[in-house]
């Protein structure tokens, strides 16, 4: 049975995250969501959507498997503060430094999440069939209990979460133009999350997830 979590807020399509303007506490079986649909107005969005897509060192990050290199399905960017690093397929490296907008876009989301990161990954979905498979941020850097906040700019796509643990516990949320949404608690523990393949056509979109990263568990972690 699919538990059904989101009674209160659901539109038509089954899915929450289409409310004007709305602040939504969505209850999660071991863990804390929340989604500002309109975190940033059109207009902001807007403007961040063009100058991030134009501006940020988009790269085509490679993944190992099974004996055989293969393109990661979305180009990506790491930005944070000086000395902050960061992990990927068993490299370490530093995020570069921030921007003018990426600092904005930090401000005002550290206002909406009332807390502090010191790192932002940058995905950029070019179309339906670039993606990001099931996985938590649960490494060991960013805490037992991260904040992570997710800023979305351009194409709604949907941002899919599943229990670990309990396999009846599932659900989907929107994630509209200029939201953010924000995990908490022990939402990285308890839940996987993906943005699937759609076959539909779809226009780009860029995805901020901002982290605090530990330095020292960082390079901790890096040595093993
Ligand atoms: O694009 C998204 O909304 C999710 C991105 C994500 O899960 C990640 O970068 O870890």
């Amino acid at each position: 049975m699919t538990m059904d979590l989101f009674s209160q807020s659901q539109n038509a399509n089954g899915l929450v995250g289409s409310e004007t303007g709305a602040v939504q506490e969505i209850p999660l079986v071991d863990g804390e969501l929340t989604l500002h649909t309109n975190g940033f107005s059109t207009q902001e969005a807007d403007h961040y959507f063009t100058q991030l897509q134009e501006s940020l060192a988009w790269t085509q990050e490679k993944i190992s498997m099974y004996g055989k290199t293969h393109n990661v399905p979305r180009l990506s960017a790491w930005y944070g503060d000086d000395g902050v690093p960061y992990t990927y397929s068993g490299i370490t490296a530093y995020g570069l430094p921030w921007t003018e907008s990426l600092q904005a876009i930090k401000a005002k989301v550290e206002q909406l999440a009332s807390a502090h990161f010191n790192s932002v990954l940058a995905n950029l979905y070019r179309d339906g069939s670039d993606s990001v498979s099931w996985h938590a941020d649960d490494e060991s850097e960013l805490g037992p209990a991260p904040v992570i906040a997710s800023v979305s700019l351009g194409q709604e796509r949907t941002f899919q979460l599943k229990h670990k643990f309990d396999k009846t516990l599932k659900t989907n949320v929107l994630l509209p133009h200029g939201s953010v949404l924000i995990m908490r608690g022990a939402t990285q523990q308890h839940w996987l999350h993906q943005i699937a393949k759609s076959r539909r056509a779809m226009s780009p979109r860029i995805n901020l997830t901002f982290r605090l990263v530990d330095k020292r568990l960082a390079e901790a972690s890096a040595k093993r």
